[in-house]
């Protein structure tokens, strides 16, 4: 019954991000993973995050000028430990270059200090005229609050509905939109006319930022549609920045911006989780489910409840409109629907292999399953695989999953290779080590 208290929290967390979400985690260092070696040290090395404004400055700079660079990407919910050692403050971005492994950490000096120390790469992106300087440092302080103001970060971190912050990011980006209009003077970039410069790379990725709260606050309103008619120097400049192949090749689109807050939101609200002992139930447990099995799902204010994992994961499917919590993740089609219910069931018959594992009472190496079937219909599959990919390393008396699958189960392999790769499931599903160790 343990798996269907996993299953219950991927098929949550499922249900609020649209399927169409980019990858932003692939790739990350987490806690427990090791700081990777630096084969070159002549080659400086950039710690980011994928969606970082901060971490974007660094990569425009670095593309701008031909800075040969390598990138370490952290996950910043699960930071690996070494990286305070690199930065106190616990934040990306942080270069780390030269053969004695010096540290820069603040974006605006890893910035400042790339076009200063690699003069013959790329151009100079920075003012040359000290007054001019400081007149940019100011600026993009100025730029840097309405991270605030505009309540980015109050979007980013909301537990009610963003619409809530909507008038607040109107009057806001058009206190910013007039910002803009005085310094540009009808030129096409902060720094002139030709192409941006080290202005212009520390504030896009701030000015980026701003501009996809309007479609996730607007409550309908797209940024595409709003900046023209509302922000026109915001908009005029946004349309130059675009021009730039540098912007082109580092920035992440206004969809891929728009869909992080969606999912970020999403994942700051809506649901939370109690998870049970089930050696050892709790009285309460009873009443909420009179078989006594996980997952229960208790909602609203006249405490409803809901058993069995298929029959709560229709009902969430169903009762949750679609715009700012995902799309509707069933088959329309009635015929599609049963077909992929029937695939689901039959995949959850090989279920009984796992529990044999699971409750045996004799040695585990007498019950070595054979060949088991992967399926689709992801979410409500990928548990019972993954389960039983487990059972591998339990009853096969030293063969591990990871040599045996490719030789064996290419199939299963090959799905297993895809559904590691969604961050859904690194985020939700147990490692293979922990379910293996339950075992
Ligand atoms: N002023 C810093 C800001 C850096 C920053 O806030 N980085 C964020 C990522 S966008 C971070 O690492 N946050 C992790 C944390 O605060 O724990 C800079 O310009 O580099």
């Amino acid at each position: 019954m343990l798996n269907k208290l996993w299953f219950l929290g991927l098929v949550i967390k499922t249900w609020v991000i649209h399927p169409s979400y980019f990858n932003f985690l692939s790739g990350t260092l987490k806690k427990g993973d090791p700081k990777p070696h630096r084969p070159n040290k002549q080659v400086p090395r950039l710690y980011n995050f994928s969606m970082s404004p901060y971490g974007e400055r660094v990569r425009l700079v670095m593309k701008a000028k031909n800075i040969e660079h390598e990138i370490v990407n952290v996950h910043l919910g699960n930071k690996p430990d070494w990286l305070t050692t690199l930065n106190p403050a616990g934040k990306i971005p942080v270069l780390e270059w030269d053969r004695d492994d010096k540290i820069i950490c603040e974006s605006d000096v890893i910035c400042e200090f790339l076009d200063n120390d690699y003069p013959n790469t790329g151009p100079q992106l920075g003012a040359t005229d000290p007054h001019q300087r400081e007149k940019d440092r100011e600026f993009a302080t100025g730029v840097d609050e309405y991270m605030e103001t505009c309540g980015f970060h109050v979007v980013l971190h909301t537990k009610d509905s963003p619409t809530k912050h909507w008038q607040t990011i109107q009057t806001e980006l058009k206190k910013l939109d007039k910002f803009i209009a005085n310094r540009m003077d009808n030129k096409k970039f902060l720094s002139g006319d030709v192409s941006p410069g080290l202005i212009d790379y520390m504030v896009w990725p701030i000015i980026g930022r701003l501009i996809a709260t309007i479609d996730v606050t607007s409550g309908g309103v797209s940024a595409e549609d709003y900046l023209p008619k509302e922000l026109p120097a915001i908009h005029d400049y946004r349309r130059h920045m675009l021009g730039d192949s540098v912007v082109r090749d580092v920035s992440p689109t206004l969809d891929q911006l728009v869909a992080f807050l969606r999912i970020v939101i999403a994942y700051n609200k809506l649901h939370e989780i109690i998870n049970v002992h089930l050696g050892e139930k709790r009285e309460w447990l009873a009443p909420l489910s009179h078989t006594g099995a996980v997952p229960v799902i208790q909602w609203d204010r006249d405490d409803k409840t809901l058993s069995e994992s298929l029959v709560i994961c229709d009902y969430l499917d169903e009762y949750y409109p679609t715009d700012s919590n995902g799309p509707q993740l069933g088959a329309t089609d009635p015929y599609q629907w049963a077909k992929d219910r029937e695939f689901v069931c039959n995949v959850g018959d090989y279920m009984s292999v796992y529990k044999q594992v699971l409750h045996s009472k004799e040695g585990p190496i007498s019950q070595w399953p054979g060949d088991v079937c992967p399926g689709l219909t992801d979410y409500m599959v990928w548990p019972i695989v993954e389960r039983l990919i487990s059972t591998i390393d339990v009853t096969s008396s030293g063969v591990s999953a990871e040599d045996y699958m490719p030789k064996e189960l290419s199939a299963i392999h090959d799905y297993r290779r895809h559904m590691l790769g969604d961050i859904v499931v690194s985020d939700v599903s147990p490692i293979h080590e922990q379910v293996v160790q339950h075992k």
